[in-house]
């Protein structure tokens, strides 16, 4: 072992020889418990970011201790490869998306190397192959077959000047990001996958998740947005039924008007004799709001001329186009109950139309409707037969009677909508379908998979090559000529399923159903908490499909999940001439600091004062990213990984601070030097308990206290920073520990090996080296310390006597001292004594190991 600490040296020679063993292949074994362990795996954009090193971390943190533990653990990484920036860095660049990717790929995966995470190599792949995409193309057909999958209009963000779609974030201020053309809503044909059908069982199934932090759960409910309610029918005079949704039917009686959405055919209807109302509809379709902006944005409306009549008590009340009212939800079409509603208020308001109260406060307290709707739930009044009742009541009474007359039912609606999985981009994976002339649509049969997407593309702009192609698309379907679908999926497709491929990724099938029982449910998932809704819900649903197709038996892809906190850094900045903002990267400012570390004064590079804007989430548009290369390059992968997960718990944000990276690289030097000293001092006696001193004994016990602590840390709270406090705790005790006697050093050897194999998981590469250079072999294979009961047992404890509840007195006792014992050495205490002569004895009160309190008077 060499005296200085040098990390470089060790961390590559350890990797490599990782490399050459591949130490982290796994393969199933019936005989041993498994745990599979996954992190998020990466968009290959060029360079691994903070956010990623510190994710990795905690996921090879868990599968290292896990393997320590004597578990067969799988930790795979892959590649989450198609998707937009290919394409824009690829326009930019004018390269192609494919080889773009490839080189990064190749670059962030020795990154990843260099970090010293344990990943199985061998199961490595890229979503962008057609090794990977082939399945998901046939699970695709399957799904279709199965009549889980339609095809059905849909609107769409088009740029008439570049004539194409554009996804979202091309959109920027509601023009696209090249032309600058003002972008207009389109409907095109586009597929879907029908998820609504698994709404029920994918929020019922949460309550399976134990393991899942409460916040995201609720977020998924939230998402999936259950709600029960009634839908029930008013005549419209010369016109069809028109359906309704309620959640709310205990207010029927207090229905002014009836709101329907600008798509609603009877809005077409109407509009047909009524230009003013055509021209209305069409200024509705053009603003696609966001449903947050719906209860905000300015309630328009127009009448339709329509009357519909009331269920229950015959009312006429006209129909109204609202702009509030969305198409897709519900049946389209609302009751609207200004008094108890507030969007139906503020319309009712604008346009002059009846406002009828039938609910009062439950409280007895006097309803006020004079500026704003009543919303709460309450009693009914002026309902006729339903008045008094309560919501519930009303509810059931309401619908039943509406159930009775043939008139409505209750019902489900969940706001998830079924998955639109059709992008108009280049780099995705074809969908496999065709049209045949006769304008039939077909899957792809399965031996014709995959549909290769061509990597070999020139980028005109935001076109897609295999859409400006009209080549491409020409194929055959039972020898009849057919064009295939040019649109791609969704890159949420590829990610929906990857953790299940991991478990057979080289099958000549979607998967190998036996590998991948074995493996899943995934034990452990680390990742962002901004994939809470859609990422995780569209992996839990396709999980679901797996499952009924026969593939997996398991209901639920991952049984743990932790969320990592983002990773922050000061950002620092300076006004420009123009008055703009520059942003400094923090690695170019000298800061002085005051005695509480509070930022005195920044200055860049030039000398130039420099405003600190406090910590904030790295990002490239503050300027404020460490690169971790570089971190790495300075002080090594095994100090980068310390203060990751020493600085903050693993699910809070993360401030980095360069000194906190110093610090834990001293600390890596203490644990280095202790170990050096202690191997110069030569042979180590074994242990033998029996004979410790007090003083022994009391640091043994230390060391058994952290190994249970520790343990219990990483494994059950996953507080992986208190685990690394207490073993810093250790090591300040074993520092000032002596060394000179045979049994003080059998307890040094102890208390070293086990803060090695503890900190193995945080710090492999170090790590490896110490336990190598302490004549043991091969850490990576080693033996999670446990620990020894008996040597937590404390011999003597300290008793607290009081006398009427005052502190008087201290007795030492043997720690397994019966309590009458205890009494007896109590009451004859001297100082005790002195409280208690003259008085008698009332009572004796005994706290095990801890306090005795005489009451005497
Ligand atoms: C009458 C009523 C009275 C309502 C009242 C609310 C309060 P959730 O709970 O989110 O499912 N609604 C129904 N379909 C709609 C659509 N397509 N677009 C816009 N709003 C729609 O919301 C259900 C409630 O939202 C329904 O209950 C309906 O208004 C409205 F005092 O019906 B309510």
């Amino acid at each position: 072992m060499q005296d200085q600490y040098n990390p470089q040296d060790i961390e590559q020679k350890v990797q490599q020889h990782w490399d050459s063993n591949e130490t982290f292949a796994a393969t199933e074994d019936p005989n041993k418990e498994k745990f599979y362990c996954l992190s998020m795996f990466p968009y290959p954009s060029g360079r691994l970011h903070m956010g990623h090193v510190r994710n990795y971390t905690i996921g090879d943190v868990i599968s290292r201790f896990q393997r320590l533990q004597g578990k067969n653990v799988m930790q795979p990484i892959g590649w989450d490869a198609f998707g937009l920036p290919a394409e824009n860095a690829a326009v930019k660049n004018n390269t192609a998306p494919a080889p773009w990717t490839y080189e990064n790929i190749e670059y962030m995966k020795n990154q990843l190397k260099s970090l010293g995470f344990g990943y199985d190599w061998n199961r490595e792949f890229a979503t962008c192959r057609p090794e990977y995409y082939r399945w998901e193309q046939e699970f695709f057909t399957k799904l279709y077959e199965k009549g889980l999958v339609y095809k059905k209009m849909s609107t769409v963000n088009w740029d008439p000047v570049d004539q194409t779609v554009l996804a979202n974030e091309q959109v920027v201020d509601g023009r696209g990001w090249r032309s600058g053309a003002i972008v207009e809503q389109k409907e095109i044909p586009q597929w879907f996958i029908k998820i609504t059908e698994y709404a029920q069982e994918l929020i019922d199934d949460l309550d399976k998740l134990d393991g899942w932090p409460e916040m995201v759960k609720t977020m998924q409910r939230n998402w999936i947005g259950r709600s029960e309610g009634v839908e029930l029918k008013f005549e419209v005079k010369g016109q069809a039924d028109l359906e309704v949704y309620t959640t709310r039917p205990d207010t029927l009686m207090g229905v002014t008007y009836v709101g329907i959405a600008a798509g609603h055919p009877l809005a077409a209807e109407a509009a047909k004799t009524n230009p003013e109302l055509a021209a209305f509809i069409e200024e509705c379709k053009n603003n696609k709001v966001a449903e947050a902006e719906m209860a905000t944005m300015e309630k328009k409306g127009m009448a339709t001329g329509l009357t519909a009549i009331h269920p229950l008590n015959g009312r006429e009340v006209p129909v109204y186009v609202a702009n509030f009212v969305l198409m897709d939800y519900g049946t389209g079409a609302v009751m609207a109950v200004p008094a108890h509603d507030q969007r139906d208020y503020e319309f009712a308001t604008k346009y002059g139309l009846d406002i009828i109260p039938v609910i009062s406060p439950a409280d007895g307290s006097e309803l006020n409707i004079s500026e704003e709707a009543y919303t709460e739930k309450g009693v009914l009044f002026d309902s006729g037969e339903f008045d008094g009742l309560e919501f519930q009541a009303a509810f059931d009474a309401i619908s039943a009677r509406l159930e009775a007359e043939g008139k409505g039912k209750k019902t489900v609606n969940f706001r998830l909508r079924d998955w639109g999985v059709s992008r108009q981009r280049y780099w995705g994976a074809p969908i496999p379908m065709v049209t045949t002339e006769d304008g039939q649509v077909h899957p792809v049969p399965a031996d014709q998979l995959p549909v290769i997407l061509p990597e070999d593309v020139v980028m005109d702009g935001v076109t897609s090559p295999i859409k400006a192609d009209k080549e491409w698309a020409k194929t055959t379907f039972n020898g009849e000529p057919a064009l295939r679908e040019t649109d791609t999926f969704d890159t949420f497709m590829e990610s929906s399923w990857y953790y299940a491929r991991y478990c057979s990724p080289q099958a000549d099938d979607i998967l190998d159903p036996e590998k991948a029982n074995y493996w899943l449910p995934a034990d452990q998932y680390v990742g962002g908490i901004e994939h809470a809704c859609m990422h995780l819900l569209y992996s839990r649903f396709f999980h679901k499909l797996l499952r009924d197709a026969g593939y997996v038996t398991s209901d639920e892809p991952f049984k743990r999940l932790l969320c990592q906190g983002m990773v922050l850094a000061d950002a620092f900045s300076y006004e420009n001439e123009k008055g703009g903002t520059e942003w400094v990267a923090p690695t170019h400012v000298t800061v002085e600091r005051d005695g509480k570390g509070h930022i005195t004064s920044a200055k860049d590079s030039t000398g130039r004062d420099v405003e600190h804007s406090g910590m904030i989430k790295m990002s490239k548009s503050k300027n404020n990213g460490i690169d971790p290369q570089e971190m790495v390059d300075k002080y090594g992968a095994d100090t980068v990984r310390l203060f990751m997960m020493f600085a903050s718990p693993a699910d809070m944000t993360l401030e980095w601070q360069e000194s906190g990276v110093e610090g834990a690289n001293r600390f890596l030097r203490r644990v280095w030097k202790l170990v050096n000293e202690h191997i110069q001092h030569g042979e180590v006696p074994a242990l033998d308990a029996a004979t410790l001193t007090t003083d022994q004994k009391a640091l043994r016990r230390e060391v058994h206290k952290t190994i249970a602590k520790v343990t219990d840390d990483i494994e059950r709270r996953q507080t992986f920073n208190t685990a690394i406090a207490a073993i810093m705790e250790l090591m300040n005790k074993l520092t000032k520990a002596p060394l000179a006697e045979g049994q003080d050093r059998a307890i040094m050897d102890e208390a070293l090996k086990a803060i090695v194999r503890m900190l193995y998981p945080i710090t492999p590469h170090i790590c490896f080296e110490m336990w190598e250079a302490l004549g043991e072999q091969d850490a990576d294979h080693a033996q999670w310390p446990t620990f020894d009961e008996a040597a937590l047992v404390e011999d003597e404890k300290l008793i607290i006597l009081q006398v009427n509840g005052k502190l008087r007195s201290k007795i030492t006792v043997a720690a397994d001292a019966p309590k009458e014992q205890v009494e007896e050495l109590g009451l004859n205490d001297e100082n005790v004594k002195k409280f208690t002569d003259g008085k008698t004895v009332r009572k004796v009160i005994y706290v095990p190991g801890k306090l005795l309190n005489i009451v005497a008077n």
